[in-house]
């Protein structure tokens, strides 16, 4: 048995806990705060046999790693923009996500 510990962005914990359960894995879900920065963050832990640890991280790592995303912003007035109809938002790519995994043994396992 292994205890799975992941940190997470907030943003990226739904999909996450949602993807996990429909392969039938056991999540709770804490309320965190990093230490550095103290932005709060969302710990999930699993409790699973060794051989579903690979599947368990790779949904994880799939929903709540880094990633790359285009999100769009307001052209700023310094670029001399000042027609109506001429502000179109303008893409920006931008890394989101990323998440720390532990994999702990687990000692002992019972549900009383
Ligand atoms: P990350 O390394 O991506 O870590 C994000 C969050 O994951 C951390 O939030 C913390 O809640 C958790 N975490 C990461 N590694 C951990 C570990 N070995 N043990 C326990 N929890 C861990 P924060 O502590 O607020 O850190 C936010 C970001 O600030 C970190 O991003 C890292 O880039 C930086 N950072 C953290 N501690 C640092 C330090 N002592 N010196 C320099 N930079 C640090």
């Amino acid at each position: 048995m292994k205890m799975i510990f992941a940190i997470m962005h907030s943003e990226d914990v739904d999909e996450t806990v949602d993807e996990l359960n429909k392969k039938n894995y056991w999540v709770t879900k804490l309320s965190t705060t990093g230490g550095f920065l103290k932005n709060k963050n969302v710990t999930l832990v699993i409790g699973t046999e060794e051989e579903n640890v690979p599947g368990a991280v790779k949904i994880i790592k799939e929903c709540a790693g880094k990633r790359k995303s285009i999100k769009y912003t307001m052209p700023s007035m310094s670029s001399g923009n000042i027609y109506p109809g001429a502000n179109n938002m303008i893409p920006i790519d931008m890394e989101v996500g990323g998440c720390t995994v532990f994999v702990l043994d687990v000692e002992h396992y019972e549900k009383c």
